[in-house]
């Protein structure tokens, strides 16, 4: 049987790079974009769109019926800074999505779900460096807690009703084609934008905030190689830890620093600060490496070359 995938939540900052390279591999029209909003021009116009309502059941059930897919890859959440802001919808949100997908999987209507966490599912008490894959798990923010309850729920789909469902837990993710909304590790997108647009950037946490981060292309890469792997490679169900390289702002500074010299940072942090120091500095993601190969190209140093490259030319700088 053909793969016809659908992506729920594809204009955004994931969904929309996964869209287009989903795009490349299973060809335009058997890769379906769909969010509660339009996307990007590319998007748009690279293949089927519909607009879609991540918690509304049917319209969910319509679109996999009327295009017989076989794969769906939801990307739609409402992450941790904004999810502290609105409680009730970030849980309904957050949950209510996952539940449509779970059952229209185990109805036997869609083959494969791949489903995010986070590494917000880990709390104070989680151990920081090396945060090992089975650890303490007590997340203090709404998007935390639905991420965690979420993961339950995957392995539980799996094992009683036989449901391939895959997921990582996405450290901070850096890109340059779409921002991120709403996040605590979205400063570390933010200041390149900000460091070429004005050569200053006023960050919200602490100079010496260590968080796990990872670039896009690596990102895209676990998703895909996580979803293409043989079931029997998927030992574990709720989701696996994923890393690449965790620095500070204050490193990253320095790393923008080599190329924009003149670059200036400053420190004002706000709410978004107690939730960083809630999450791991550094992830163990031996389980990744061992079960399905995973493994990260793109260092900080890589990474940050990369965004400003690119950016140079979003922004026509010469
Ligand atoms: C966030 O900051 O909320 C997200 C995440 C780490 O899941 N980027």
């Amino acid at each position: 049987m053909n793969k016809r995938v659908l992506i729920i939540g594809a204009c955004g900052q994931i969904g929309s790079e996964l869209t287009l390279k989903l795009r490349d591999i299973y060809g335009n029209k058997n890769v379906i974009a769909s969010d509660i909003r339009t996307g990007n021009k590319e998007l748009m116009k690279s293949g089927p769109f519909e607009i879609v309502n991540a918690m509304d059941y049917d319209s969910i059930a319509n679109i996999v019926e009327n295009y017989n897919i076989t794969d769906v890859y939801l990307m739609a959440a409402m992450l941790s800074a904004t999810g502290e802001k609105f409680p009730d919808k970030a849980w309904q949100l957050n949950m209510n999505s996952l539940f449509n997908v779970l059952n229209l999987a185990k109805e036997g209507k869609i083959k494969k779900l791949f489903w995010p966490s986070s590494i917000a599912v880990f709390g104070s008490t989680t151990p920081k460096e090396n945060t090992p894959q089975e650890t303490v798990m007590e997340p203090s923010t709404v998007y935390g807690i639905s991420k965690l309850a979420g993961e339950r729920w995957c392995e539980y789909y799996h094992n009683k009703f036989g449901v391939d469902v895959r997921s990582v837990r996405y450290p901070g993710i850096i890109s340059w084609k779409t921002k991120p909304g709403g996040g605590t590790t979205d400063y570390a997108v933010e200041i390149f934008h900000k460091a070429l647009i004005s050569g200053k950037y006023t960050c919200f946490l602490k100079e010496d905030t260590k968080l796990p981060m990872m670039y896009m292309n690596d990102a895209i890469d676990a998703t895909l190689k996580i979803m293409q792997a043989p079931s029997s490679q998927i030992k574990i169900r709720s989701s696996y830890n994923l890393a690449a390289f965790s620095f500070t702002p204050k490193d990253l500074s320095e790393e923008i620093k080599k190329i924009v010299p003149e670059f200036e940072i400053l420190y004002n942090p706000d709410f978004r600060q107690k939730i960083a120091d809630s999450w791991p500095k550094s992830i163990d993601d031996s389980r990744s490496r061992g079960d399905w190969g995973w493994n990260y190209k793109f260092d900080i140093k890589k990474m940050s070359e990369e965004m400003l490259n690119n950016l140079y030319l979003k922004y026509e700088i010469v």
